[in-house]
């Protein structure tokens, strides 16, 4: 059983989730036509994850006998000034869906749906986690500079992450 209201909140953070999906994927699509396959390894692991986050949310509305709503997708970007600016636009992206995260538990607080505060608290832990590695990525890329070796260097670390196990 869950309220009217929390099936409405959740459904909605399915979208949030679906988009930050589309998003990356978008980031994919950009990375790989300039050429930066390791960037667009990173950005394609982190689709993959946002689709889970959707589908743990979809499976918690069906589980309490709820009902899915999918709203429409904005269309994404497709292009960035830089992969810099592509990845300081996820970072902020990942703030965004912490402060949707922090207000969903307080709702569930609200509506006194501890079924739903026990399975959001994951999602605090995840954002912590998402905004952590977004952030490092940010940094690397300042660091190691917008182009050159340097940036063909980062994009060689970033794409680690498509070979690893996260
Ligand atoms: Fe689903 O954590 Fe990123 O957006």
């Amino acid at each position: 059983m869950i309220t009217k209201k929390m099936e409405a909140a959740l459904n909605e953070q399915i979208k949030e989730e679906l988009g930050s999906a589309y998003l990356y994927l978008s980031m994919v699509g950009y990375f790989a036509h300039e050429g930066w396959d390791g960037m667009a390894g990173w950005m394609r692991v982190q689709a993959q994850e946002e689709l889970g986050h959707a589908m743990r949310l979809f499976d918690h509305v069906v589980e309490r006998g709820g009902r899915v709503k999918l709203h429409s997708l904005a269309e994404p970007t497709a292009k960035w000034a830089s992969p810099l600016a592509a990845f300081q636009a996820a970072y902020k992206h990942e703030q965004h869906i912490t402060s949707c995260i922090h207000a969903l538990v307080e709702l569930a607080h609200t509506e006194k749906d501890h079924a739903a505060a026990a399975m959001l608290q994951w999602f605090v832990t995840e954002q912590v986690e998402e905004e952590d590695h977004t952030m490092k990525a940010v940094q690397l890329l300042e660091r190691m500079g917008k182009e050159g070796r340097g940036l063909v260097m980062a994009d060689r670390e970033l794409g680690r992450r498509a070979t690893q196990k996260d």
